[in-house]
């Protein structure tokens, strides 16, 4: 097991643990552990051969013997007996939104039932209410965060579905006789939950490739083999489909293979309109009678576009929301934001509250891939669950920034805090501290169930304060866990136009909010748009991809994402919105 996977069973031990009501100083001793072990760096494989594994902070001699067996590829007699405590059905709860392990353990204590097709009906028939610590509203909580898995069930996060993805593409492609190999499907059209990953080859010879393919590392099971149509689920538990198609047939197959089927659909269509026909293997003039049909030569997916009269469509738009009209009307689609773009990076944690890098790190790293400018925003004071900074530590941090600022030429580091919206939408802190600031994320992180109006009203009030810069994570929602909070979106966007906010996508994969379905309001609006990553740590940084994802599904060019801008343009972004309030 690699060091990510026993930090994963070291928290499901504490999960098992908690639910079989053992004592919290043990429970906290996995998570503890579970916790330095992630954040721990050095061979853990020579640790455990030297036998020093409690060498780590905070790992006592159980936790090593676990970590030891674990690393070792045995398994430990102590984890094996966690597991037999409680009904291996009981795990499977943890799945639903809102549900940890005090829940579960109580529910099964009360109750006596294990399987969550149970607990549904217990729901529904009233019983849980009656339960020390529930009532109506925790049950009603309950059934709609079961509803939700359901819906989000075999659903994937795009940077999981993307690692699958990479590995399989990677089997394939150095099969001997293929000539081409790409992925396919909702990965390749930048959705934000992926169903399955698609990959497609095309070979004379299909029968390397399809080799590799069931050969490839990570393979849970086998649900097909043919020929030319296989499929596997990954070790990660997601579906993997291979198609190997002619390499003339290439085009068609990857433009049908890419979807979306509405799109699919719509240029079905158009090519019926003359007489032809476009299916996964060609785009065909029909010919009469018994006569075969005749393909007509595409040597690329643009060349199927541009047969039927289309501007060529960019992967991310192909969801039948106006880009076949759109192409109808155009000689090409403006040129979408790239990753190559950016010039620097805002809204990024460090150590100074809950990232795993210390300020001077991620700006290294910013600096290794060439930004030009860097921002940090740790949280406010209030979130104190996430290490919010005082008034003091704020300004201690400047004077970090300072000093950095000072140390490197080629960098320019901006100073931000990512500040709460408090419930009555004020910033968290006073304007003459907010003023000392060189921008401001204003976010909202708590008291997600306000009705509408006030939720609208609350966001209104924060976008109108002279100090917010940037809007964070706009709609609040966090990908197959938690849906968006209530509130007009249309309006708010408008509120951030008026005022000069710059709206966000935060390229946490978990996040992808704002939600790419806006992409059309923020164009009319004219709406300026930042991607963040959002990083928590060094690695966290290289997120801004999957926000590149949103920005071009939401059709963006680099134009309208200000962290593209040159320092010079973006500083005076800055200035400009402060000056309209009067603020120097
Ligand atoms: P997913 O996997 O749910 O995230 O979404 P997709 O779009 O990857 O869907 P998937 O894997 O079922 O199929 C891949 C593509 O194949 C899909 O985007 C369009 C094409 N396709 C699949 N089934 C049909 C169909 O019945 N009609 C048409 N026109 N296209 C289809
Ligand atoms: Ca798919
Ligand atoms: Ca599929
Ligand atoms: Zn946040």
């Amino acid at each position: 097991m690699q060091t990510i996977e026993i930090v994963h069973e070291l928290l499901e031990l504490a999960d098992i643990l908690e639910i079989a009501g053992a004592n919290g100083h043990r429970v906290r001793a996995f998570r503890n552990g579970a916790r330095s072990l992630e954040s721990w760096q050095g061979d853990l494989a020579g640790l455990v051969e030297a036998g020093e594994v409690t060498s780590i902070r905070g790992i006592g001699s159980s936790l090593a013997a676990i970590i030891e067996e674990a690393v070792t590829g045995g398994s430990s007699a102590e984890a094996a007996e966690i597991r037999a405590s409680v009904p291996a059905e009981l795990l499977e709860w943890l799945r639903i939104p809102g549900v940890g392990p005090k829940k579960v353990r109580a529910i099964w204590e009360g109750l006596g039932i294990t399987r969550i097709a149970e607990l549904e009906a217990a729901l529904r028939q009233e019983q849980v209410r009656g339960l020390k610590g529930f009532g109506p509203k925790s049950e009603a909580d309950i059934l709609a965060g079961i509803e939700r898995m359901k819906k989000f069930a075999g659903r994937s996060l795009t940077h999981v579905a993307e690692e699958v993805a990479a590995r399989f593409l990677l089997a394939v492609e150095s099969a001997p006789g293929v000539q081409r190999a790409a992925i396919a499907g909702s990965l390749r059209r930048r959705r934000e939950t992926i169903g399955d990953v698609d990959i497609l080859v095309a070979a004379e010879d299909g029968e390397p490739a399809r080799a590799a393919f069931l050969g490839s590392p990570g393979i849970e099971s086998v649900a097909a083999e043919g020929r030319k149509k296989c499929r596997v689920v990954s070790s990660e538990g997601i579906g993997v489909d291979l198609r190997i198609v002619a390499p003339i047939e290439f085009p068609a197959a990857l433009h049908y293979f890419t979807g979306s089927k509405e799109h699919n659909t719509r240029l079905r269509q158009l090519a019926k309109d003359r007489g032809w026909k476009l299916n996964e293997y060609g785009l065909w003039r029909v010919a009469d009678g018994d006569a075969e049909d005749e393909r007509i030569e595409t040597a690329d997916e643009d060349a199927i576009f541009r047969a039927l009269d289309l501007a060529p469509v960019p992967p991310e738009l192909r969801e039948d929301l106006g880009e076949v009209e759109q192409g109808a009307e155009t000689e090409s689609f403006p040129t979408l934001v790239e990753v190559g773009d950016l010039r620097g990076i805002l809204h990024n944690h460090s150590t100074w509250s809950d990232g795993r890098n210390s300020l001077r790190e991620m700006v290294e790293a910013a600096r290794s891939k060439g930004w030009e400018y860097y921002g940090t925003a740790d949280h406010s004071r209030t979130a104190s669950y996430a290490g919010g900074l005082s008034i003091a530590e704020l300004r201690e941090q400047r004077a970090e920034v300072d000093a950095l600022n000072e140390e490197f030429d080629d960098i320019t580091i901006l100073h931000g805090i990512e500040s709460d919206i408090l419930p009555d939408g004020s910033l968290d802190y006073p304007d003459e501290v907010l003023a000392e600031l060189d921008y401001v994320v204003a976010s909202v992180h708590a008291n997600f169930s306000l009705d509408r109006e006030t939720q609208t009203a609350r966001i209104e009030r924060a976008l109108r304060s002279p100090f917010t810069t940037v809007w964070g994570h706009p709609t609040g929602r966090l990908l197959l866990r938690r849906d968006p909070y209530d509130c007009d979106m249309e309006h708010l966007l408008s509120v951030a136009a008026e005022e000069g906010v710059i709206v966000e996508i935060n390229a946490s994969p978990h996040r992808l909010d704002l939600d790419w379905r806006w992409g059309g309001r923020v164009r009319d609006l004219g709406v300026e748009v930042g991607i963040h990553p959002d990083a928590h740590s060094i690695a966290g940084i290289d997120d801004v991809r999957h926000g590149i994802g949103v920005a071009r599904k939401a059709g963006l060019t680099s134009e309208q994402v200000t962290n593209t801008w040159p320092i010079e343009r973006y500083l005076g972004r800055l200035r400009a919105r402060r000056n309209r309030a009067g603020i120097s």
